[in-house]
């Protein structure tokens, strides 16, 4: 696959960078259009996160779909695309989401290029330490199993730990000492509004239209099948619905009474002052719930575990950040005269088993896929790979199968709680 056809290459050529830096940044190219929405779609997405707008370009790009529009109530990456802590990697324990993380990883290395847009995916490592011997234990089940699907993940010695990241603290008398982690070699961190942007320009270089500002507010079927929408710029006919709207998938799927089976909650995540480098990695502790890297821009980029009640507010509760500031400062004690600069919080929906949804649902012609959780940034290509995949073809991949509603029937659930620990 390959995205920039003949007529789009001297667009995004480096000779249109250097004209752009001669022309003080005047008179550049825009990346995506402003259309107004056309009567008829074959298919709509709903959302213009990350998911939503790779859902739409690998309909158009793999699938021939084009006659798409991306739907999105506020701007593009406005919700959780642009509010996450960028962390990614694959290294899960059930073999049905070593599969579908492990799909999108393969794809984040290619996407710069796949994209034609620098979308900074940096392979620094995801090192996650652990506190005691149990917790060791249990990392060490989870590296065989991760190792068993081909994945790569190896343990740390506190001792190694401590070579491959200077500024942390192995003294063996702190409340919560380290005794070990694991690492992906692999995983590491990428640009998150590159990504929503990089999809986008891509999205539009093929015909899909990225229509901001406009917000679903009604969803019409007749006879159990989707026949339009109603938006805040009037009504659109199609007979296809993709939802990909992150925290608000209840909103929706309350629209025409289906109850899914998510929790929506606040997860936080704050940034520093920008400081020279001193972490080039990716640390995460599940007990302490607290996780940091260091974006390239200097800035301490901390999260934490999740609110304890639902909510809508984008913001998070202060005795979480005051524990992952306690727990940051006992692991790097260089931090503790660090300012903060700035703090949010974003709405993440979960599934009791801390899995994602992509599936069909009772209506014809209307597809979820949410549920990621606070895990879904590093999923964003291979949802949308599947999620396309799922819509053109009306029938769910080998990879998302496992990821259809009617688990919570059935009682299949893929219980992940144990690799998302750090933020639930
Ligand atoms: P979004 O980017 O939220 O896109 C959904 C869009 O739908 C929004 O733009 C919204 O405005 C739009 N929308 C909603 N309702 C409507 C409507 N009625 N009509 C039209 N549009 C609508 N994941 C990781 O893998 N690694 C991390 O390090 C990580 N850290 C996180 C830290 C924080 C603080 C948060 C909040 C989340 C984190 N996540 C992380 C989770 C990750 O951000 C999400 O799983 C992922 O970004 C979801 O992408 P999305 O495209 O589905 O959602
Ligand atoms: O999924 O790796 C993750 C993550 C870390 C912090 C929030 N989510």
């Amino acid at each position: 696959m390959t995205l920039i056809d003949n007529k789009n290459k001297e667009k995004y050529s480096i000779f249109s960078i250097i004209r752009n830096s001669f022309t003080n940044h005047k008179k550049w190219q825009i990346a995506w259009k402003n259309p107004v929405p056309k009567k008829n779609y074959d298919v709509i997405i709903v959302g213009g996160g990350g998911h939503g707008l790779a859902s739409a370009y690998y309909l158009a790009s793999v699938h021939g779909v084009k006659n798409v529009a991306v739907i999105e109530k506020g701007w593009i990456g406005g919700g959780n695309t642009g509010r996450n802590t960028t962390i990614i990697r694959s290294n899960y324990l059930w073999d049905e989401s070593a599969a579908i993380y492990e799909h999108s990883l393969k794809l984040w290395e290619n996407l710069s290029q796949e994209l034609n847009f620098n979308v900074m995916f940096s392979q620094r490592g995801v090192l996650t330490i652990a506190h005691s011997e149990h917790e060791l234990k249990e990392m060490s089940r989870r590296v065989h199993a991760i190792n068993l699907n081909g994945i790569d993940s190896e343990i740390l010695s506190p001792s190694e730990i401590k070579k491959f990241v200077p500024i942390i603290n192995i003294d063996q008398s702190l409340r919560y000492p380290i005794m070990g982690g694991f690492l992906q070699k692999r995983g590491g961190t990428a640009r998150h509004d590159a990504v929503a942007w990089g999809y986008a320009r891509a999205c539009d270089s093929y015909g899909v239209d990225i229509i901001q500002n406009c917000e679903l507010k009604n969803i019409i079927c007749k006879k159990n099948k989707i026949v339009s929408i109603e938006t805040t710029l009037g009504k659109i006919n199609t007979s296809k619905l993709g939802v990909v709207v992150a925290g608000h998938s209840s909103v929706i799927a309350d629209k025409v009474g289906i109850k899914l089976p998510i929790q929506s909650r606040p997860l936080q995540a704050l940034v520093s002052e920008p400081v020279k480098p001193i972490l080039d990695t990716v640390i995460m502790s599940n007990a302490v719930h607290m996780y940091i890297s260091q974006s390239d821009k200097g800035e301490m980029v901390l999260g934490a575990g999740v609110d304890k009640y639902n909510s809508y507010a984008q913001k998070g509760s202060f005795p979480v950040t005051q524990q992952m500031i306690a727990s940051a400062i006992e692991l790097f004690p260089i931090l503790s005269r660090l300012r903060m600069l700035r703090h949010w919080g974003g709405i993440v929906d979960t599934c009791p088993d801390a899995s994602p949804i992509i599936s069909k649902t009772e209506i014809e012609g209307l597809f979820f896929n949410c549920g990621w959780g606070t895990g879904g940034f590093k999923a964003t290509p291979g949802s949308g790979h599947v999620f396309a995949d799922l819509l053109a073809n009306d029938r769910p991949n080998e990879i998302a199968k496992p990821f259809s509603l009617d688990r919570f029937e059935k009682g299949v659930l893929i219980d992940e709680h144990g690799a998302a620990g750090v933020a639930h």
